[in-house]
């Protein structure tokens, strides 16, 4: 059912009388609107989301780890860099003092203080904006070093679970409900015989040569907000998935996106290889926050996830497309064999180059200060 946005922002303690609702055609996931608020000659901007309870099992949880992130890294900002704690993610509660309002069909909603003066890129423009983008996961990493995994919630349980993930295709493969796997059998040929990439972080884990950390485990590039101005970071968007995971999931997503200068969708392949000079870039960023403390272990296999997510990301996309386009909204017919194919191609472009890439992240991280090893 329709909702009048102006009228579910009005539920919110914003200042003000919301007098727009826009939409913004962003995210494959939530639906956000870009709400302005008047108050006499003054006007102010916030961001509206209809929570997808689909994919969010229990939104509550999702906005009780939200405030919690934002408020704690808020707090660890606010001595070293209080311009910057201001410009951090803002919650603003519902009227009744939820973090969240819930219309009569159930629907869930939240608001947020608009981040002025700031932009994201859905594509990496520069090796410049790679380091800031890679250095803003890589501090979000360290402050919330301090806080416990165990305070947030598992919102979306096995979330980067590569074996469960690959296992759903599977089941969904062997319906093939609307006979799409012949058109992909290449995709799903890869697919399956480079399965054992699943099994090499769980290991890891085990040993505890990969701590659990809070990561955000969303780190596209177009979640990192950059002055509009200087191009210096402010502040990382879309916590819906942070939660207990590994840091190297969160530096494999930026290799992802922003590794490569094409779009997560790109249909031209020639275009969908790793950029050795935008990798370098990230490989400084992030090791110049989190070289202090990143274990050997995840030192070692940042570049091993940033394969690994690029495959999974490739299952889910062709897991979709063969479920019928369920999860993610798509643009166009084929939207999500297409954004398969570039995973799959990207894949192959990481394995050709993972030893120069590996060799790239060591000098970065020997490069940063007060390196721990
Ligand atoms: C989804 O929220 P959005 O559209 O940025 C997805 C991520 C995927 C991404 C692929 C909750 O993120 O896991 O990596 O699409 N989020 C969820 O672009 O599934
Ligand atoms: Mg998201």
């Amino acid at each position: 059912m329709e909702h009048n946005r102006t009228t579910i922002a009005g539920h919110f303690a914003l200042r003000g009388k919301p007098v727009t609702a826009a939409p913004v055609a962003t995210g494959h996931i939530n639906d956000t609107y870009v709400v302005t608020a008047r108050d006499g000659e003054r006007a102010a901007r916030y961001v509206l989301q209809r929570i997808n309870d689909h994919v969010f099992k229990d939104p509550a949880q999702v906005m009780a780890n939200i405030i919690c992130v934002t408020e704690h890294i808020r707090a660890g900002l606010s001595r070293a860099d209080p311009a910057l704690a201001q410009r951090q993610l803002t919650v603003i509660p519902a009227k009744d003092g939820q973090g969240y309002h819930r219309d009569p069909d159930g629907g869930f909603w939240r608001l947020y203080a608009y981040v002025e003066n700031a932009v994201t890129y859905d594509t990496i423009p520069s090796v410049t904006l790679a380091h800031e983008a890679a250095r803003m996961f890589g501090l979000f990493q360290r402050l919330l070093r301090d806080l416990p995994p165990s305070a947030l919630h598992e919102t979306i349980p096995g979330f980067h679970d590569t074996a469960r993930r690959l296992r759903f295709f599977q089941q969904v493969l062997a319906k093939d409900v609307f006979n799409r796997a012949r058109e992909a059998s290449a995709e799903i040929d890869f697919v399956l015989k480079n399965a054992a990439l699943c099994d090499v972080l769980p290991h890891l884990m085990s040993t505890g040569d990969l701590p659990i950390r809070i990561a955000h485990n969303d780190a596209k590039i177009n979640n990192v907000m950059l002055d509009a101005a200087t191009g210096t970071g402010v502040c990382l968007i879309d916590l819906d998935t942070v939660m207990p995971g590994l840091s190297v999931y969160d530096f494999g997503d930026l290799v992802r996106t922003a590794g490569c200068p094409a779009a997560e969708d790109e249909r031209d392949l020639s275009k969908v290889t790793v950029d050795i000079s935008l990798l370098d870039a990230l490989a400084q960023g992030f090791a110049e926050e989190t070289g202090p403390f990143l274990t050997p272990g995840e030192k070692d296999h940042l570049v091993f996830a940033g394969k690994l997510i690029t495959f999974e990301q490739l299952i889910r996309f062709l897991t979709d497309h063969l479920a019928g386009d369920v999860y993610y909204r798509i643009h166009r017919e084929g939207h999500n064999l297409d954004r398969a194919r570039t995973q799959m191609k990207l894949v192959q472009s990481i394995a050709e180059k993972e030893e120069s890439m590996n060799r790239i992240m060591k000098r970065a991280f020997q490069n940063s200060d007060g390196d721990a090893d």
